[in-house]
């Protein structure tokens, strides 16, 4: 600690923050119109996720409206939106992709 003119002595920590990045999920809205089939597609080749694992978040979006495809960074948040994005309009699917932060 340091000594101040009062002669109170004033402790002063600096903390040992270790620095978290910035995270954000990437989400999937239900709409009427998109396949099931198209939905659990994209899980698995932008997502990774197996047939189980993308089915079950493709049903959740359909019963709940909206659901969870995974959390990431900044940058690679963005990339999923878009890659999904653009999948999707090439398909001619109205299947909306977001990211909002955690
Ligand atoms: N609701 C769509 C259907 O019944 C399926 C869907 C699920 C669409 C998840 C978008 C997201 N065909």
């Amino acid at each position: 600690g340091n000594k101040n003119g009062t002669g109170t002595v004033v402790v002063t920590k600096t903390k040992p923050k270790t620095q978290r990045p910035n995270l954000y999920r990437v989400l999937l809205l239900n709409d009427d119109y998109t396949p099931m089939e198209f939905v659990v597609h994209v899980l698995m080749r932008f997502f990774q996720k197996n047939q189980e694992a993308a089915t079950q978040i493709m049903l959740h979006v359909h019963n709940n409206g909206v659901g969870e495809c995974g959390v990431f960074t900044y940058e690679v948040a963005e990339t999923k939106v878009t890659q999904v994005m653009d999948f999707a309009r090439q398909h001619q699917h109205p299947l909306q992709c977001v990211m909002e932060k955690k």
